[in-house]
């Protein structure tokens, strides 16, 4: 391993204006996500709808600075022949790919899941990285309520992310490690922010025994939020600080930076709460995105599977990408997304 390397690509991976496109959905996701949208999920749709953010110039070369892929997109080409890895690093942003592949259910923790792939990873990862992968990203999912999460749930998927982020270091890629506690419940902020804490510092525990340099990571967490069926709303100055409290806590300064996932957020609510962080300022890492549906909720709406739409999808797009552009340097401002509606 050389760490410096990977140092470069994860300080790379959080630049400032800059964040990620979580394009990686596997076929369950992107199939319902084009459900909504009323697009048939084939390889061609699939194909199609990626390579129009990927050749979103004014989206990706301003403020996408990684992709992550699923492993079909990975080793697809453009409609033109050209490798979509190629499309992608042409416009200065890096390729990452997403290799856990999916959750089973928990032994003896019923409703629980943990994250597996890691069977034949230090087999795949230097493929990926003959194809162009610099970075990867494995999801753990972690559900509150009903006496979740267990102890047994947090440290099995603790005990995989870290085994899986130290494999992705062996082979010279970035893993991006990714704890999500869902926010689908009712719990309050204060239960999310008490579980993401414990899930946290469970993690980084392990990362610790399993020899992983913190140099060379990105961390992909869930905010401080309450739950999506909670009566308590917080407001976006409670989000922000009660975050940036919990990752004071949690996360050493070693770690480059890291990159929110959005969860389930509106798209202007995952934007504020970034910004709102990033106003704070004094942070010892950099703050930034990871955004899936908050990136990509409304391309997807204005294409619709629609060859014409591609340009005003495009611009969707890009509106989002500069949003949470500025979001990750403590620049946006609500009015910027009037002028743009
Ligand atoms: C893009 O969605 C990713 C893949 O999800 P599945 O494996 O369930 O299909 C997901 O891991 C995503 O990268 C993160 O959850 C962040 O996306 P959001 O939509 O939460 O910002």
């Amino acid at each position: 391993m050389n760490l410096a390397d990977l140092n470069k690509i994860a300080e790379a991976m959080v630049m400032p204006g800059k964040g990620i496109l979580a394009a990686d959905e596997s076929s369950g996701t992107i199939k319902k996500r084009f459900d909504a949208i009323g697009v048939e999920s084939t390889e061609d749709n699939r194909r199609d709808y990626r390579e129009l953010m990927f050749r979103s110039t004014e989206a990706m070369s301003n403020y996408i600075s990684g992709v992550i892929l699923y492993d079909e997109t990975i080793w697809q080409k453009a409609k033109d022949g050209t490798p979509l890895v190629e499309v992608i690093a042409k416009t200065g942003a890096i390729p990452g790919i997403k290799v856990d592949e999916g959750t089973k259910p928990l032994h003896n923790c019923p409703g629980e899941l943990v994250t597996i792939g890691l069977d034949k990873l230090a087999d795949r990862l230097p493929k990926y990285y003959a194809q162009g992968a610099r970075f990867a990203k494995w999801r753990a999912v972690i559900d509150i309520g009903g006496g979740k999460p267990s102890h047994t749930c947090v440290m099995a998927n603790a005990h995989a992310l870290a085994r899986y982020a130290a494999l992705c270091q062996e082979a010279q890629i970035v893993p991006i490690v990714e704890p999500e506690v869902l926010m689908d419940g009712d719990h309050d902020i204060d239960t999310c922010h008490r579980v993401t804490e414990w899930v946290l510092k469970e993690t980084f525990q392990q990362l610790y025994y399993q020899k992983v340099a913190l140099e060379g990571i990105v961390l992909k967490p869930n905010m401080a939020i309450a739950g999506k069926k909670s009566a308590k709303r917080a407001s976006v100055q409670d989000v922000a600080e009660k975050t940036v409290r919990l990752l004071k806590n949690c996360v050493p300064a070693a770690v480059p930076g890291i990159a929110f996932l959005s969860g389930g957020q509106s798209d202007e609510e995952a934007t504020a709460h970034l910004d709102a962080m990033n106003k704070i300022g004094g942070l010892p890492w950099k703050l930034t995105f990871s955004y899936g549906r908050a990136l990509q909720a409304a391309p997807q709406k204005a294409w619709s599977g629609k060859a014409e739409n591609v340009a005003a999808a495009q611009r969707a797009f890009a509106h989002r990408a500069m949003m949470n552009g500025l979001a990750s340097l403590g620049q946006w401002k609500q009015d910027l997304e009037k002028k743009a509606a």
